[in-house]
C-alpha cells in the first residue's frame, strides 16, 4: 500500500519540476517548459487601463487595472528569453457592431458608457479603435499571438485553441484584466478544456479590489478547482 504523498509524487514525469503555487504544487505532474507552456495577457487594453478608455468613462479607479502592468512586463522578459509562447487578447466589437449582443450594448449605454458610442479614446470597445489597442508599456512582439474575442471568455468566436493546440500547449498562465471577469472566465473554460491553469495574482487586477481577490480565492476552492494561484517573483524564480 503506497502513502497518499508517494501516489500524489508518482503524478510526476521523471525529472518534473513544480512551482510552490498555491494551493498545489503547478502543474500537478511537473511538466512544463517552453515546449507545452504559455503566458497569456488578457485585454491589457487602453480601454481598460488607460486614461479616457471604457473602465475609465464607468468611473472606475484606472490605477488599479494599471498595477499589473510592471509584474506583467516582468513576466513577459523572462518568457520571452527562454523561448515561451506568448498570447495576448483584446475585448472588442467588429465596427458595424454586428457582435455585440443587444443587452451588452444597452447596459453600457445606461451606465454612461455605451459600447459602440463615441468616448474620449474613439468608439468604445470598437475594434480598430484607439481605446482597443493595447497599451505601449505591454505591446506584443512580432510572432506572439493576438486573439480577438467579442466577449469575456477567449474560447467563444475565435481561434484561441486552434493557436494553443498548434503550439502544443497544455499549461496556461494567465494575467492581465480584469481578475473577476474576462481572466476569470477564460480561465474556468479553459480548466474545463482539462487545461493545467496558473493565475499570476499581482499581474492581474479588477475594478474593485475586493473582486479580485474573492476571484484569487475561488481559484483555490476544492484543491485548485480551476487552477493553481502565484506571483510574478515566485514563478519568474521557478520557470524552467
Ligand atoms: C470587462 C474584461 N471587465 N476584460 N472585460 O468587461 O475583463
Amino acid at each position: 500500500m503506497t502513502s497518499l504523498d508517494e501516489r500524489i509524487a508518482q503524478a510526476l514525469i521523471p525529472g518534473g519540476t513544480t512551482l510552490a503555487a498555491d494551493p498545489y504544487p503547478w502543474p500537478f505532474d511537473g511538466n512544463w517548459g517552453p515546449h507545452n507552456t504559455a503566458l497569456v495577457v488578457i485585454d491589457m487594453q487602453t480601454d481598460f487601463c488607460a486614461p479616457g478608455g471604457y473602465v475609465d468613462s464607468m468611473g472606475y479607479d484606472i490605477s488599479l487595472t494599471r498595477k499589473p502592468i510592471e509584474p506583467i512586463q516582468a513576466v513577459l522578459a523572462a518568457m520571452r528569453a527562454k523561448g515561451y509562447p506568448i498570447i495576448h487578447t483584446r475585448e472588442g466589437h467588429k465596427p458595424d457592431l454586428s457582435d455585440l449582443p443587444a443587452n451588452k450594448r444597452w447596459r453600457s449605454q445606461r451606465i454612461g458608457a455605451g459600447i459602440g458610442d463615441q468616448g474620449p479614446c474613439g468608439r468604445i470597445l470598437v475594434r480598430g479603435e484607439p481605446g482597443w489597442e493595447i497599451i505601449p508599456e505591454l505591446q506584443p512582439e512580432p510572432g506572439e499571438a493576438i486573439i480577438d474575442k467579442p466577449g469575456k471568455g477567449t474560447f467563444l468566436a475565435t481561434d484561441f485553441e486552434l493557436v494553443l493546440r498548434m503550439k502544443n500547449i497544455r499549461n496556461i498562465v494567465f494575467t492581465g484584466v480584469t481578475t473577476d471577469v474576462c481572466v476569470h472566465t477564460t480561465m474556468r473554460d479553459a480548466n474545463d478544456r482539462g487545461y493545467e491553469c496558473l493565475l499570476l495574482e499581482d499581474c492581474c487586477a479588477a475594478t474593485k479590489v475586493e473582486n479580485h481577490l474573492a476571484a484569487v480565492d475561488m481559484i483555490k476552492m476544492q484543491g485548485g478547482v480551476f487552477g493553481a494561484v502565484s506571483n510574478s517573483v515566485d514563478f519568474i524564480k521557478a520557470l524552467p
